[in-house]
């Protein structure tokens, strides 16, 4: 009896603690939608995110679950969030990581996120988060990296952050913090990295930061501190960096004055002095990635966010040998030779898309170095920052395409729209500095349906690149349309779209070509269908239009090598090596053959339509039939005609569009 009796206390018991478990479940679901309202008012994100749905199950973008099933993490840099972070989220205790960084989110840091005492990471830099860091931070017993920089934060760092023991990395650089520097930090065992640059910073350095036993960086950049720098700070080498502090003096340091009057116990604010060199904070890499100190992992931390950081990380690993070249060429430079760069550049070819190419190593090529005056150029302008912003520094996970030319990112702009960013290295590009503006300017005027809209660019000395940002376009090249497998995922397209496709591809073209006789006339020069975009309404946009303006001959040449080999290079160009609007349109019959055909391939059944006139070499079987005839037999004649041996007897773009919008 009482032993059966025990028996279902026990079951009560095991059915309260499974009842407890699923309730406050439950009730982190609806946390995890007030989150989602406060984080993405209008719904254009989180969208995953649903009512019905366990967000352990994997449905909910960005959330991971620990073993048993509470939410350990919160995954979501870059995607372009703008509202704010709710006091809520500290209710999620099991909270080990909070990725959100590289998005807008604007409003305070509640306090309450120090209720998280299991969480070890803490991202929230490169967002727009203003007011003070809440004290209640020193809770935060777990605390390994606290990223907070670049941001709109004011007020004193709380010296309460001396309370964390296992803290590593503390980014809080670019806000607007004041005060002193907590002497507490120097308490941290761990401290590592301490980046504290470009804020409003005042007094003296602590002592006891020198002592910090593990710390390898700090950096007070940019600041107003003053006094007395500690000898021990030494031992840091170029891992101390201090310039811009007006008030700053010590021996064994360069550039710092010793003290007037040495006193260890006691330092004496020194009376301001000029710096006595030109170092400008212009001058450091602060603009670039090489900030990516900011985003740096702690090694502890969860595997996720470990494959967005691949690059930051394997970037880290020459951070090494490259800071070393930077230092010795930043020395170089006052007596102005360049040798290093050329040992620099083939570096920096191999690294193509390494975010750490924010090295000084380029002399001169900067055309937008000397002020652009066309108003209209200016309007186009990007600065580094947003474009790093968008692209989360160039993260891998952004990464769209990569060749020996130019690489394409995905990007989110602040304003929340998708772009991409293609990345030229400088060496690829005109060096003639007026030329390139000139393509820039040509590149800037185009403006039409079928032509992917240029949304501005930068270009960066630092990093020897210069960038163009694009509208994005969904549905991703023609290409990806072509030879595809029935059954596979790829979709087939229907025969209207193809029909709506081609049409918008030659009004493109005419568009670049412009109308006969008039001045402006632009020839596309690489047209294929991996630069044909396709988007959700399956207009299609050509993409790349006038790129040749901004590159050098030998690039364009290598692009052209490439065209040949997939057969979109018209015969004539071996004899004349000129591209003309005939070479354009040979392109575009090439493509109407690939749409016709749904392959890449079609030399055969072009030779095999121009002999039988048969549409059923030419006909796509994905199409089953369904297709209709007397246009398909149209277009294949203009396929034809445009890839005809002559040039002269090609029609024009716009004869092809008189031909295209005629009844059928
Ligand atoms: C989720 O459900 C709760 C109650 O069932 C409701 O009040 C809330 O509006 C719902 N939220 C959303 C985003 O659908
Ligand atoms: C932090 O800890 C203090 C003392 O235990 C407590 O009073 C305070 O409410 C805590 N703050 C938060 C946000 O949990
Ligand atoms: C950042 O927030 C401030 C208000 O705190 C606002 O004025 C500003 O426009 C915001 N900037 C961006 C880029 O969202
Ligand atoms: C910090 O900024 C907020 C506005 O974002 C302002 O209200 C507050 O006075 C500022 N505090 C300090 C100490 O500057
Ligand atoms: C610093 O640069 C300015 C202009 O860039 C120049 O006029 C000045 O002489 C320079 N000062 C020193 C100390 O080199
Ligand atoms: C999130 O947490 C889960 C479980 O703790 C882990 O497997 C996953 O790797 C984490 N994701 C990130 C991005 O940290
Ligand atoms: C103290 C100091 O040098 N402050 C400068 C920090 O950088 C900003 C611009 O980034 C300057 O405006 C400040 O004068």
């Amino acid at each position: 009896m009482s032993s059966s009796l025990l028996f279902l206390l026990l079951k009560l018991q095991i059915f309260f603690i499974c009842w407890s478990e699923s309730f406050s479940i439950n009730t982190e679901l609806e946390t995890l939608m007030t989150i989602k309202e406060s984080l993405d008012p209008e719904n254009r994100v989180l969208i995953s995110w649903n009512n019905h749905s366990d967000p352990c199950s994997g449905v909910f973008e960005g959330i991971g679950c620990n073993e048993k099933g509470f939410v350990s993490n919160i995954s979501l840099q870059g995607k372009g969030l703008y509202g704010k972070i709710p006091s809520v989220i500290g209710s999620l205790k099991s909270l080990t990581a909070v990725y959100l960084h590289f998005n807008a989110l604007n409003g305070i840091l509640p306090k309450e996120i120090a209720s998280l005492t299991q969480l070890s990471d803490l991202y929230l830099s490169f967002n727009n988060l203003s007011g003070n860091i809440p004290h209640d931070i020193g809770n935060m017993s777990n605390l390994q990296v606290l990223q907070l920089c670049y941001n709109e934060l004011n007020g004193s760092i709380p010296s309460e952050l001396g309370r964390l023991k296992r803290l590593t990395i503390v980014a809080l650089q670019n806000n607007h913090l004041s005060g002193a520097i907590p002497a507490s930090l120097g308490e941290l065992e761990t401290l590592e990295r301490l980046d504290l640059s470009f804020n409003t910073l005042f007094g003296p350095i602590p002592v006891t930061l020198a002592n910090a036993p593990k710390l390898q960086t700090l950096d007070i950049t940019n600041n107003s501190l003053s006094g007395s720098v500690p000898t021990a700070l030494q031992r840091l080498k170029g891992g101390f960096k201090y310039i811009n502090n007006h008030g700053l003096c010590g021996t064994g340091f360069s550039d710092l004055d010793s003290c007037r009057i040495v006193s260890n116990s006691d330092p004496v604010r020194p009376e301001p002095y000029e710096p006595i060199n030109n170092i400008t904070s212009r001058d450091f890499p602060a603009e670039s990635c090489g900030d990516a100190d900011c985003i740096k992992r702690s090694e502890t931390s969860t595997i996720g966010l470990a494959f967005v950081m691949i690059g930051v990380v394997s970037v880290f690993s020459v951070t090494g040998v490259f800071l070393f070249l930077w230092y010795h060429h930043k020395k170089q430079k006052i007596g102005s030779t360049d040798e290093s760069s050329d040992k620099i550049k083939k570096v920096y070819r191999k690294n193509y898309a390494s975010p750490l190419i924010s090295l000084e190593y380029s002399s001169g090529w900067d055309p937008l170095s000397k002020g652009v005056n066309e108003d209209f150029l200016q309007s186009f302008m990007f600065n580094l920052e947003e474009v790093e912003r968008a692209t989360q520094c160039f993260s891998e996970m952004n990464l769209l395409t990569k060749n020996n030319i130019s690489a394409n990112y995905r990007g989110i702009l602040r304003d929340g729209s998708v772009v991409v960013i293609k990345c030229i290295a400088k060496t690829s590009c005109k060096s003639d500095e007026t030329e390139f503006l000139k393509g820039l300017k040509t590149l800037t005027s185009l403006k039409h349906e079928n032509v992917v809209r240029l949304r501005g660019f930068c270009c960066s000395k630092g990093r020897g690149e210069c960038f163009l940002i694009y509208d994005f376009v969904s549905n991703g090249s023609l290409s990806k349309y072509l030879d595809v497998k029935r059954g596979s995922d790829h979709e087939v397209l229907e025969w209207s779209t193809r029909v709506s496709i081609i049409r918008g591809i030659a009004k493109g073209i005419g568009y670049l070509h412009g109308k006969k006789g008039s001045k402006h006339s632009l020839v596309h020069q690489n047209i294929s269908s991996e630069k044909v975009l396709v988007d959700f309404r399956y207009n299609s946009l050509l993409a790349d239009s006038g790129l040749h303006k901004l590159l050098a001959d030998d690039v364009i040449f290598s692009t052209l090598k490439a065209s040949a080999a997939k057969g979109y290079l018209a015969p004539e160009y071996t004899t004349t090596g000129r591209f003309t609007e005939e070479s354009d349109v040979y392109a575009f019959g090439v493509i109407v053959f690939q749409l016709l055909a749904g392959k890449h391939d079609i030399t055969q059944l072009s030779r095999q339509w121009i002999e039988t006139a048969s549409l059923k070499y030419v006909i796509d079987e994905n199409l089953e039939g369904k297709f209709g005839e007397s246009e398909a037999e149209k277009l294949a004649r203009i396929a034809c005609l445009c890839t005809h041996e002559s040039p002269h007897d090609r029609p024009t773009m716009d004869n092809v569009m008189l031909e295209l919008s005629d009844k059928w």
